[in-house]
């Protein structure tokens, strides 16, 4: 697959940007406005310090089975790259379904999916040189600067990374579906074996909770014998464990 990119140093989000694009093209921005995450989450990046970006796929004639694991694949794709430029001896880096990407536990990136008609815009924001995180998220999030020291990344290199191992799984998932890729992702599941809960909404006032034999082929979450089609999950500490005593 060949990529067109375009480029704005401020955008309000790229996500938006990649509604009026057609397939192969990627909307880049060194700082977003109104960067957003799932469920209304906002996404935040200080301008020029990370990968921001949005591309866009073509999903003509897939059903709509398939398409719900579309993200499962951006989430190998761009655990894939960040595995080129953490140190040796690395840390864990493993997809919280459906498609966090954790280094040791925290969150180095996440990714918006959005469908309109034929195509889906695969938004991706890669913490890379950010060293500071707000207070709110401090404790929850690394980047690549902060797990290689002071040696910084070029921001260019983790895109193309990114876009490289995408047009890869992107052809595999298209021609066979997410079954082909599961082992893979089985290999880097953060959540399997784990008690877990799984929220529709952050105020859910029914969350579904029990052990998890991680993602099935079908891409659903299972937990508690139960396959889960959307949420947010979360693992429990020993703390949690207490609360739910
Ligand atoms: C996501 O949502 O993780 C999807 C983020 C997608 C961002 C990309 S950037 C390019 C494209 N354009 C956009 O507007 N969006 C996409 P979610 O799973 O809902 O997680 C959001 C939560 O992560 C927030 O509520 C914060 O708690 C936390 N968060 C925000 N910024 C973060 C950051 N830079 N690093 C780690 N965690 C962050």
């Amino acid at each position: 697959m060949t990529f067109t990119l375009h480029h704005k140093a401020v955008t309000t989000s790229t996500n938006l940007d990649a509604r009026e694009g057609a397939p192969g093209d990627v909307f880049t921005a060194d700082e977003q406005t109104a960067g957003r995450g799932r469920l209304d989450h906002r996404w935040l990046s200080p301008p020029g310090k990370n990968l921001i970006m949005s591309a866009v796929f073509n999903v003509e004639g897939l059903d709509s089975e398939r398409i719900s694991t579309f993200p499962l694949i951006v989430g190998l794709a761009v655990r894939e790259a960040i595995m080129y430029f953490v140190p040796p001896n690395p840390p864990a880096v493993l997809l919280k379904w459906p498609n966090d990407v954790l280094a040791d536990g925290r969150k180095i990136a996440g990714i918006l999916c959005e469908r309109t008609g034929d195509r889906v815009i695969a938004g991706i924001g890669v913490n890379v040189n950010q060293t500071e995180f707000d207070k709110e998220i401090a404790a929850r999030a690394t980047s690549l600067a902060l797990l290689r020291g002071e040696d910084g990344v070029r921001v260019e290199s983790v895109r193309y990374a990114v876009l490289s191992a995408l047009s890869a799984h992107y052809e595999t998932w298209r021609l066979h579906g997410f079954a082909a890729l599961h082992s893979d992702y089985a290999a880097v599941d953060a959540l399997r074996g784990h008690t877990v809960t799984v929220r529709q909404t952050d105020d859910d006032a029914f969350p579904i909770h029990g052990l998890c034999d991680g993602v099935a082929p079908d891409g659903t979450l299972i937990v508690a014998g139960k396959p889960i089609f959307a949420g947010e999950a979360h693992i429990l500490t020993s703390g949690d464990i207490n609360t739910y005593a």
